[in-house]
């Protein structure tokens, strides 16, 4: 609750499918504060610390290949209630079950190319947020629209 920051994730299918700008402009409307933003490849091992808490899953290995398969754009957004607001934005995490007006809902029908990754608790920001960005690349400043949002 309160103002919170978390990790979103437009993942190799949703750069590949030119949606970065989409996702990135659909958070801003929004009235949440862009504070970090890097285009990047994930090395394996960046890649299985990102999803350590899926380790045991069956889908662990392809997860992992796919999010390393090509490069992914990682940003930190910041705003009242950030985490749970950017994880309904997104919607469910199989596409072709998402709500219309979700990110996956809108451009998603696979469970694994979901587009979209966001934290999905404290704890998890706490744990993703460092594998993507050191502290001094996170920016914050005053947007001045503070009593607008
Ligand atoms: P979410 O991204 O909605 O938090 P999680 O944390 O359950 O979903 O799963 C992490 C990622 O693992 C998903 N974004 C998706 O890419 C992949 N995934 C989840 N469940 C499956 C599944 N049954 N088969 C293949 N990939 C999956």
């Amino acid at each position: 609750m309160g103002t919170e920051r978390t990790l979103v994730l437009v993942k190799p299918d949703g750069l590949k499918r030119r949606l970065a700008g989409e996702i990135i402009s659909r958070f801003e409307r929004k009235g949440l504060r862009l504070i970090a933003l890097k285009e990047m490849r994930l090395t394996q091992s960046m890649a299985e610390e990102h999803y350590s808490v899926h380790r045991d899953k069956p889908f662990y290995r392809d997860l992992v290949q796919y999010i390393i398969s090509a490069p992914i754009l990682a940003m930190i957004l910041e705003g009242n209630n950030a985490i749970s607001v950017v994880r309904g934005m997104c919607g469910a995490t199989d596409g072709s079950k998402a709500a219309p007006g979700t990110i996956r809902g809108d451009f998603a029908l696979s469970i694994q190319n979901n587009i979209v990754h966001a934290s999905d608790s404290l704890e998890s920001y706490q744990h993703e947020a460092p594998i993507f960005f050191a502290e001094e690349e996170i920016l914050v400043f005053s947007y001045g629209d503070e009593q607008l949002i």
